[in-house]
């Protein structure tokens, strides 16, 4: 066997071993490339004489050629392996059901389902939305809304107190959105016609109460609102807001510093099934708001003369009202953050409360 021979042998089972297209292109650049060995080789052909280069010509031509012709032929094998390899790998169950995406699973949280039905309800009837902060002053949240120094309400089991600044000022989380209403009062000239959706916050923690909770208040000013337009307007949200015809309103004599007359509201209900409350039928009544007309000194913070203005102002708690209006059993589910529980009594996105496609779809 010549030395020929015996490169060929050993480039063969090269390129037969070469597991992939790049280890065999390294193996044709080696051998056949312009400094590859066959092809140093051919080059020392011009130095032999006539009849070495009549023997060595063809052997090396010949050489060259089959293991050009054998590069080629793993080259294809590969090429084919590799496809093959990736069908595997890319394989695609095209009968499986779509995948839905991440706008089609979210879900709307039922108590900001409540706040938009509550929010379309009072602006069908004109009224604005207005907002405020969730960290306020003394001032906002007792002072100006005639809670007297010293009050029960601004102790600290019921309100979260910041530390005092570098002014000895202390911030407080707001106990009630109606900080909003004095705000609103100081930019606007009357007629004011508002609801205030937002964060509440007391301490207080158990079954029923969480230490935040959801508001809507609403307040109306002008110079001759009364009692009469505020049962009205009571009693219309009531029936749109549980899509009944018919609703009985109770109301009682209450107090808040805030306002005088100040009442509290009860509507009627059912709770003889079990786990069931329909309301505008039955003989059970139930608390769902406060009321009443706004006190002078309130307006006078608003920088309104009770001279001139008066106006009626209400709040509810949405947490309660939600969990009634569907049917949910524990407040604390609201803030759990569970996704199956979100799955099931979540709204969809696009189906948004309004007055003329019905409010929840039911
Ligand atoms: C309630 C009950 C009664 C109320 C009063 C005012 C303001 F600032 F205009 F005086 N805003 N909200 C009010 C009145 C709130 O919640 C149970």
């Amino acid at each position: 066997m010549n030395d020929t021979e015996a490169l060929e042998g050993e480039l063969l089972a090269a390129i037969d071993a070469a597991g992939n297209e790049a280890a065999l292109e390294a193996i044709r650049i080696a051998e056949l490339g312009k400094k590859g060995r066959i092809s140093e080789m051919m080059k020392g052909l011009g130095k032999m004489s006539p009849e070495e280069r009549k023997e060595a010509g063809p052997r090396l031509n010949g050489l060259r050629d089959r293991v050009q012709e054998a590069i080629a032929a793993k080259r294809d094998v590969l090429a084919e392996a590799a496809i093959a390899a990736r069908l595997r790998a890319e394989r695609l169950d095209v009968t499986l059901p779509v995948r839905q995406g991440a706008a089609a699973r979210g879900r709307i949280h039922p108590i900001s389902q409540v706040i938009d039905e509550i929010t379309a309800i009072f602006a069908d009837m004109g009224f604005s939305i207005a907002e405020g902060p969730d960290i306020e002053t003394d001032y906002y949240n007792f002072t100006a809304l005639n809670f007297p120094e010293g009050h029960p309400a601004r102790e600290m089991h019921d309100t979260f107190f910041f530390a005092p600044d570098a002014a000895g000022e202390r911030k407080v989380l707001r106990t009630h959105t109606s900080p909003v209403q004095i705000r609103t009062m100081e930019a606007q000239e009357p007629p004011i016609r508002i609801v205030i959706p937002g964060k509440t916050y007391r301490q207080d923690s158990d079954a029923t109460h969480t230490p935040m909770f959801h508001q809507v208040e609403g307040l109306v000013v002008d110079k001759t609102s009364t009692i009469a337009n505020m049962k009205w307007v009571l009693e219309e949200f009531c029936k749109a807001f549980f899509e009944v015809p018919q609703v009985k309103m109770r109301f009682r004599p209450s107090f808040f510093p805030f306002t005088e007359p100040s009442l509290e509201v009860d509507i009627q209900c059912d709770r003889s099934k079990p786990g069931e409350v329909r309301f505008g039928e039955g003989s059970d009544w139930m608390e769902i708001l406060g009321c009443g007309m706004v006190h002078p000194n309130v307006l006078r913070a608003g920088g309104l003369d009770p001279d001139v203005y008066q106006g009626f102002a209400w709040g509810m708690g949405i947490d309660r009202i939600a969990m009634l209006k569907y049917g949910m059993a524990d407040l604390r589910a609201f803030f759990d953050a569970d996704i199956r529980w979100l799955e099931h009594y979540g709204f969809r996105p696009l189906d948004m409360p309004t007055l003329f496609g019905g409010l929840s779809q039911g």
